[in-house]
């Protein structure tokens, strides 16, 4: 385990990092990353952790002013006044990112990597990219080709309604042997189920999401009606929902994100329960920076985690990366090895990016 700091100060800088591709959802476009950075400091003592709520409530309820804001009001001062668990519902992406920045200083300070203190068995994990809807079947197979050609090894579409069947049918007949799966982010209904079963002649892997976050009737029902393995992502917030949705049938394959359940703490409990219930398991990504990529590639790398995640090289990304670049090697991640999350913002491009910094005085 690790020691108790003492923290003094909590800093919350906003930074902004254009993205190299626009990435496109059924809920909008995402050209920047404001990403909310969160540095806890003491007089021996220094933690990073990337907060990764997106810049609007489109995706998620959670957006970053909001965590920003909940963060400085009311998570920093709980956490000043020594309560274990805070009383605040919800903003659980806000709450991870505390949870881990202090986790980071206390690993820095022991000297221990973040992989080592999760006991995980994998040096390195396999690099999985997430495609946007293009709406041009030519630009997405050119683009299939390329993250191919560099190494990915699982290849995952965006899909909404209009946009499914034609792209899939022609990624899989240009690449019959692909890892491929897709993602709705909830946007179909039930009444879509005999569309959705379209998908089944294609072999993915899964379909991720495609009904809405608090139907887990429906998705029961859907994976009922199909063969492709039902995988449930936004739904996810705890391991309450996730044992309950594993029982319903709702899904067989969990994509596992540490800022949507709320925390590391949270996180290894589902890849605890989904590990001994044999379900399929994959860590998912928030467009995150070297931060939060060093968080999820440590993470992927415990045992449950059987399918690739959405883990992709800095360069998918952003043309500078906050820490130094993650590389891809052999379609590979190196699982950092350095103390804490074993990567640090590194000061120019930090300077650079930065929009504003907070310091919050936990002494007073
Ligand atoms: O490689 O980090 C990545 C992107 C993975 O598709 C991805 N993320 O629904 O999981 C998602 C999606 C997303 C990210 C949606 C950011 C909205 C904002």
């Amino acid at each position: 385990m690790s020691a108790r700091v003492a923290i003094t100060h909590v800093e919350l800088r906003r930074v902004h990092l254009p993205l190299v591709t626009p990435f496109r959802t059924a809920h909008g476009v995402e050209t920047v990353r404001d990403v909310l950075i969160v540095r806890v400091l003491g007089p021996d003592a220094e933690g990073w952790a990337e907060c990764v709520a997106p810049a609007e409530p489109t995706y998620t309820a959670e957006y970053v002013d909001g965590a920003h804001d909940v963060l400085r009001r009311f998570l920093v001062p709980a956490f000043a006044a020594g309560e274990a668990a805070p009383v605040v519902k919800g903003h659980p992406m806000a709450r991870a990112a505390l949870e881990v920045a202090v986790l980071d200083a206390e690993l820095r300070a022991a000297d221990r990597s973040l992989a080592a203190h999760l006991g995980v068995t994998r040096a390195r994990v396999p690099a999985g990219i997430a495609l946007g809807i293009s709406g041009s079947v030519p630009a997405l197979l050119d683009a299939v080709e390329r993250h191919v050609a560099e190494g990915y090894r699982r290849v995952k579409l965006k899909i909404e309604p209009g946009w499914d069947l034609v792209p899939v049918a022609a990624v899989r007949s240009r690449f019959p042997d692909l890892a491929l799966q897709v993602d709705a982010n909830g946007s179909y209904t039930l009444a879509a189920a005999d569309h959705l079963g379209g998908l089944d002649e294609f072999g993915l892997l899964l379909c991720e999401q495609p009904l809405a976050d608090d139907d887990l009737a429906g998705h029961a029902a859907l994976a009922r009606r199909m063969h492709t393995p039902i995988c449930l992502d936004e739904t996810i917030t705890s391991a309450t929902v996730a044992a309950d949705a594993i029982e319903r049938g709702a899904c067989s394959v969990v994509n596992l994100k540490v800022g949507r359940v709320g925390g590391l703490a949270e996180a290894v409990r589902i890849h605890d329960h989904c590990r001994a219930r044999g379900v399929a398991l994959w860590c998912g990504g928030m467009l995150e920076t070297g931060l939060g990529r060093a968080l999820n590639v440590a993470l992927a790398a415990l045992p449950g985690f059987t399918l690739p995640g959405d883990l992709s090289a800095s360069d998918r990304y952003f043309h500078e990366d906050l820490t130094e670049p993650f590389v891809l090697d052999d379609g590979h991640l190196a699982v950092p090895a350095g103390p804490g999350l074993g990567v640090s913002p590194r000061p120019e491009v930090l300077a650079a990016t930065t929009r504003s910094v907070e310091t919050l005085d936990l002494r007073r």
